[in-house]
């Protein structure tokens, strides 16, 4: 115990602590002179990314299992512990051979720099940010770590072994001050850079600004009836600040609609690219779309239901005239996400579209601003490309997407599932009539039936309300004479080909989750 108190006053613990503020100044300095470079060039965001890519499946499946749509949170908390432990052992480095810490701070920075340069739609310039970044670092070491070698004596931990009183550290005060000053130009240069990146950004107000094209087929009309009369069932149409996201970007990638273009090219008879002015003066489609994440595990809520207006894919294929073997689009998003589309997916009449408008919104920036992929029936991870720039007519043999690349399949149906939303899992109710109520999915099939079973009862029908279409939830409602005690509900829906959804448990890796959920409540 005493030991640990007298490291902890001694030099290498401040050797360790300066080591923690000098990466704080390399990613601070690099965050201000970041804005203005690319925001993917920033070294947090690029390490996160760079991290991301690198991620197994497994790990993927468990951060989103885990922590959902806070996965980006829990990420930059993990980073940060990285970085920190590595900056302590840096730190006590420099404090005994200062030459070996130079080196180790350079090698840092250049892995910093590799992992910038190698970001999809970033320049070698990019790089700069960084680069001075771990200059600023450098010098920060420098300014707190020599004063510790002058300060030999350390009248404290001295004091202590001798048993004498101690002397004021002045020393180390000295250090703490100095430290804190530097930890607070830290805070404000990132401070500042945040701000100023925010204010040369003005894709958000080009985005207010958008007025949408009126479509030329508009959507059906809903019928009355779709929402479940159940309080508490999610909104059938998810509204766009509650829909889920699931993206590899840890920036949201700023595109300027006006210079966006989308290339049209592979095994096409014609290559050609469309400009955003070319999206709104084309016949544009507005039809409602449930989407789903192949990470969605069993009961979850990686599911969102949205109108979509966009310009069929199909009629930017008919005019690319795919030539013969072409079985995949690859889409490829700003940022070097990638998915896999199976060709005939994109041309039948399902109407994926190249999408702009989402619930009467240009699109939100993190779902795709200004142009997004929708595709009625697949997975997201190999149709939704969001901020995508480049449709490549392709084939399954030879081309592989982000996710297939890192253990996912390279083509992802989505399987039919019914979810229960009401009561909650292990909610404690009052004996007597329950509300029980959810949604259930198997777009493109459709729903035909629900089923519950209470504990090992009989399967009993849903009250299933109205069907918009085939590529859309359906949500569904059912009244249970709930006696005191702990029970199971259990929950399948059987699509429109006939067939129920299986029991067969299994994980999202690498085609989606399936199973039957089960939901635990206690009764009163
Ligand atoms: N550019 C890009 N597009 C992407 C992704 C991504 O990581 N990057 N993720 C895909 C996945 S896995 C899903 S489920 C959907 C989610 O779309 P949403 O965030 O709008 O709900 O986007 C898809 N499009
Ligand atoms: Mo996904």
């Amino acid at each position: 115990m005493k030991m640990l108190r007298n490291w902890l006053k001694g030099p290498t613990a401040m050797a360790a602590l300066a080591g923690v503020v000098a990466a704080a100044v390399v990613l601070a300095a690099a965050e201000l002179v970041g804005a203005f470079f690319t925001a993917r060039a920033t070294p947090v965001l690029a390490l996160g990314s760079t991290f991301i890519d690198f991620t197994p499946p497994w790990l993927k499946d468990f951060a989103i299992a885990t922590f959902g749509t806070n996965d980006k949170a829990a990420l930059f908390v993990g980073m940060g512990l990285t970085i920190a432990v590595l900056a302590c052992v840096l730190g006590v480095v420099a404090y005994r051979r200062w030459a070996l810490g130079v080196l180790g701070v350079l090698f840092m920075g250049a892995v910093i720099v590799a992992s910038v340069v190698t970001r999809a739609g970033v320049t070698p310039l990019d790089a700069i940010p960084s680069v001075l970044g771990t200059l600023a670092g450098l010098a920060a070491l420098r300014f707190l770590v020599a004063p510790l070698w002058t300060a030999k004596a350390w009248p404290e931990a001295a004091a202590d072994v001798a048993g004498d009183t101690p002397r004021p550290g002045a020393s180390r005060r000295r250090f703490f001050a100095a430290a804190g000053i530097t930890a607070a130009a830290a805070g404000i240069a990132a401070t500042g850079g945040r701000l100023l990146s925010a204010a040369r950004s003005n894709i958000a107000k080009a985005r207010e600004a958008l007025q949408l094209p009126v479509p030329a087929r508009a959507a059906a009309a809903v019928p009355a009836g779709v929402q479940s009369p159940v309080p508490g069932v999610t909104p059938w149409v998810t509204p766009n600040g509650e829909f889920y996201r699931i993206d590899t970007a840890l920036s949201v990638p700023e595109i300027n609609a006006d210079e966006w273009e989308l290339r049209v090219h592979g095994l096409v008879e014609e290559e050609f690219r469309l400009t955003f002015q070319d999206l709104l003066d084309a016949d544009l489609i507005e039809s409602h779309v449930t989407l789903t994440c192949v990470s969605n595990p069993v009961g979850g809520n990686l599911a969102g239901n949205a109108k979509w207006l966009g310009l069929p894919i199909r009629e930017v294929l008919k005019r690319a005239k795919p030539k013969d073997g072409a079985d995949m689009v690859l889409s490829t998003s700003i940022d070097g996400f990638s998915a896999s589309t199976p060709l005939e997916v994109l041309q039948d009449d399902r109407d994926a579209i190249l999408a702009i408008g989402m619930n009467g919104e240009p699109l939100p920036l993190e779902h795709g601003y200004p142009v997004r992929m929708v595709v009625p029936g697949l997975y997201g991870f190999v149709s939704a490309t969001k901020w995508v720039v480049d449709l490549e007519v392709t084939r399954f043999a030879d081309s592989k997407a982000y996710w297939t690349d890192r253990g996912w399949s390279e083509r992802g149906p989505i399987k039919t599932m019914a979810r229960v939303d009401v009561p909650k899992s292990f909610a404690k109710v009052a004996a007597g009539k329950v509300a029980v109520g959810g949604t259930a999915w198997a777009q493109t099939r459709g729903i035909t039936k629900v089923e519950i079973q209470i504990d090992n009862a009989e399967w009993v029908e849903a009250d299933l309300s109205a069907e918009a279409s085939l590529v859309t939830w359906r949500q569904w409602s059912y009244e249970w004479d709930a006696t005191p005690g702990p029970h199971y509900i259990k929950v399948r829906a059987t699509d429109g080909s006939g067939e129920v959804q299986t029991d067969q448990r299994a994980d999202p890796v690498p085609d989606g989750a399936s199973g039957w959920q089960s939901v635990m409540v206690t009764v009163e």
